[in-house]
């Protein structure tokens, strides 16, 4: 890549202290900004992912101006020509100083300030101690050499000058003197550390706000704190059948009825909604599967070479679109699924009691019938590579382009005239119905403009909804972070920790295995990020079974699936008395993945099942049914110690805003502590002895 060296002439320096933090302030309603996080040498990223709001008030980049931080050599990407001071689109930061730095973008009137921080180890040792008459006092747990401070309120920088050292090794800041603190003074608003040192950075505070008050009482919180958020995977087809009269099985010769339609409904989230089955639960966020019109007819093909155990005279079974990921209309409803007052009703029951509702929604492809694809067969991407190979499952090597089967062609996203209809038909569901955001189906698999253009389509129209988008990638670290950006994604689901937790419960590798993935997760995706901490998801086998042994981390969790019943422990053990031992092992074993997700930072994810230890393989086992009240008295006993830990959750700062210091890892057990003002929660969990303690 080529770059051409821009020349900064600074009108007036931004960042001056006296009196006044910045000259220009702004931003005091919306969301935090991520940090720009340098990598390696040269890092490029796009500038409008960090200002999409400015961006959308705009409506064009070139009206913003900004000054680059002194430290920062800052070279535009070829091809961009600029205004003097304009804000570029896209640029390449490179770092001489390793120090934390601040880029000021501003307009005529208004301003804000997003930290970049420098390539550095992350170590996790500061945490807050305590505010006291408008002084927040924070501590090092470990020395720090000639530590600096960069702390805001919102996206407004609150002066240096304002951090004074104290004897004892800790250090205050004097918030009630900042003027940051002052415009945002009523309401919500969270106050930011960044610390650094000569070696470190150190892991960031996120301190939520209440009319300009740090939050001590976790009874403050709602369902629009993200971080506050406990979330539940609703499979709508497989959780509960409110309204039989929407009822309407494919029943085809060719299908096996485990993967026809079974029923559930919106009505049958509503009325669940309204038995307090989730706030007994403790959950408040629903993520619904997705509720797009799919195919009336039978796709797919699944051979029987081994036969199955549903029905011996089947070679074979297609399927219905009962899991809704087949979408043909993007903005119908199913009509199984119920009416367009349902939904509502949905929604309206759900934030009633305090539950937000996201979306599931599909944007990489349709179902090849779709009367869209018909009349515009040139966005599907191509099904045949250039070397002349079926461009099928290439999730790696194709990744943007490769179709998931024959019947779902992926769309070519990379064409403006595609993204622009499928991100307006994502919004014809916020236009249309209160949702709180959405779910994004294989995020990894669609182009980084399409998240670009969705997240600035939704500042500009809705400036001031709470929206909250956690994507699906599975990859590395870093590939996942990549959409994780104030104008793209808040969160993603974090698999590296689901599979690390999975094997490490189960007996493989160390703790020490978990401990290296949660500090990875920390530094990667910040100190609070959001990211989702699943317990199992409708792609995966349940744990429950892994944990018990009823199904081996080397098998083909499909051919388990449809060949065997997959309980918690090996069928072929019979004595009962050893069989009720290992089946109260793996309920414990089971447990401590929930105790890990809901004392973790993150938003724990629980898949609907989970909170009782459901068994199965690959799908369509993991989508029995949920059971509600047909559940064995040790299930029963799972889901109460469950929901307990989620109100334990919810209701503790440390386990919601701590920030997370380890303190002890072996072989078998790992410790940790959660911080917050001065209060710490102490989580110990043993996987030899399968105990926890929360402390
Ligand atoms: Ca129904
Ligand atoms: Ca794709």
């Amino acid at each position: 890549m080529k770059y051409r060296h821009f020349l900064l002439a600074l009108p007036f320096l931004l960042a001056g202290c006296s009196g006044n933090e910045t000259p220009v302030q702004h931003v005091a309603t919306g969301e935090p900004i991520k940090p720009i996080r340098l990598i390696a040498d040269t890092t490029n990223i796009f500038m409008t992912d960090y200002v999409p709001s400015l961006m959308a008030q705009n409506g064009q980049v070139e009206k913003l101006s900004w000054i680059a931080p002194e430290q920062l050599e800052v070279v535009l990407l070829e091809g961009e020509t600029l205004p003097e001071n304009a804000l570029p689109e896209q640029l390449a930061l490179i770092d001489h100083g390793r120090s934390i730095q601040m880029i000021n973008i501003f307009d005529e009137k208004e301003g804000f300030n997003i930290p970049v921080l420098p390539d550095k180890p992350v170590k996790n040792a500061l945490v807050s101690e305590k505010y006291e008459n408008g002084e927040l006092v924070v501590r090092f747990l470990a020395p720090a050499s000639h530590p600096s401070f960069v702390a805001f309120v919102q996206n407004m920088l609150i002066c240096e000058d304002l951090w004074t050292p104290n004897e004892d090794g800790t250090w205050t800041l004097h918030l009630s003197e900042s003027d940051a603190l002052r415009k945002c003074s009523t309401g919500r608003a969270f106050l930011r550390i960044y610390a650094e040192d000569d070696t470190y950075l150190y892991n960031d505070l996120l301190i939520p706000l209440q009319d300009g008050t740090p939050v001590t009482d976790a009874g403050l919180l709602n369902r629009h704190d993200d971080n506050a958020q406990v979330l539940y995977s609703i499979l709508i087809d497989r959780f509960h059948n409110g309204n039989t009269a929407n009822d309407w099985k494919l029943n085809s010769p060719e299908v096996l009825d485990i993967v026809d339609y079974q029923g559930g409904d919106f009505a049958g989230i509503t009325a669940k909604i309204n038995e307090g089955f989730f706030s007994r639960l403790g959950v408040n966020t629903l993520w619904i599967s997705p509720i797009t019109q799919n195919p009336w007819d039978a796709w797919g093909r699944y051979e029987f070479h081994n036969g199955n155990k549903y029905d011996s005279t089947r070679t074979y079974t297609k399927f219905s679109a009962y899991h809704g990921y087949w979408p043909i209309f993007n903005t119908s409803l199913e009509k199984r699924f119920g009416t367009p007052e349902e939904f509502k009703t949905l929604l309206e029951t759900a934030h009633a009691h305090g539950m937000n509702v996201i979306l599931d929604y599909v944007a990489n492809h349709m179902h090849i019938n779709s009367p869209t694809l018909q009349a515009h067969p040139e966005w599907m991407t191509d099904s045949i590579l250039p070397d002349g190979r079926r461009n099928f499952e290439l999730w790696d090597e194709a990744r943007l382009t490769t179709w998931f089967d024959t019947h779902i062609p992926s769309l070519d996203l990379e064409r403006e005239d595609v993204c622009q209809p499928m991100t307006d038909t994502a919004l014809y569901w916020m236009e249309h119905y209160d949702v709180d955001g959405f779910r994004h189906d294989a995020c990894k698999h669609i182009p980084e403009g399409y998240w670009r253009m969705l997240g600035q389509k939704i500042a500009a129209r809705y400036p001031n909804r709470h929206v909250w988008m956690i994507g699906e990638t599975y990859g590395d670290p870093s590939l996942i972070n990549s959409y994780v950006k104030t104008g793209m994604l808040n969160a993603q689901f974090d698999f590296n920790m689901y599979y690390s937790a999975i094997h490490t419960l189960c007996g493989e590798g160390s703790m020490h295995d978990i401990d290296n993935t949660i500090r990875t997760s920390l530094a990667t995706y910040g100190a609070h990020h959001t990211m989702g901490n699943i317990s199992g998801n409708h792609d995966q086998p349940r744990f429950a079974s892994f944990a018990g042994g009823g199904i081996r981390f080397d098998e083909n969790g499909k051919e388990v699936g449809w060949t065997r019943e997959c309980g918690l422990i090996p069928n072929a053990i019979t004595d009962a008395a050893q069989r009720a031992e290992l089946e109260e092992q793996a309920y414990k074993r089971a447990l401590l993945l929930e105790v890990l997700n809901l004392t973790l930072p993150g938003v724990p994810c629980i898949y609907q099942g989970d909170e009782y230890a459901e068994t199965g393989a690959n799908d369509p086992d993991n989508r029995h049914m949920v059971r509600f009240d047909n559940v064995s008295e040790r299930e029963q006993a799972f889901r109460d110690e469950v929901s307990h830990l989620i109100q334990l959750r919810r209701s503790s700062m440390p386990l919601l805003y701590g920030d997370y210091m380890p303190v002890a890892v072996d072989d078998d057990v790992l410790c940790f502590d959660r911080t917050y003002m001065g209060e710490t929660v102490r989580v110990t969990i043993d996987r030899k002895n399968l105990t926890y303690t929360i402390q």
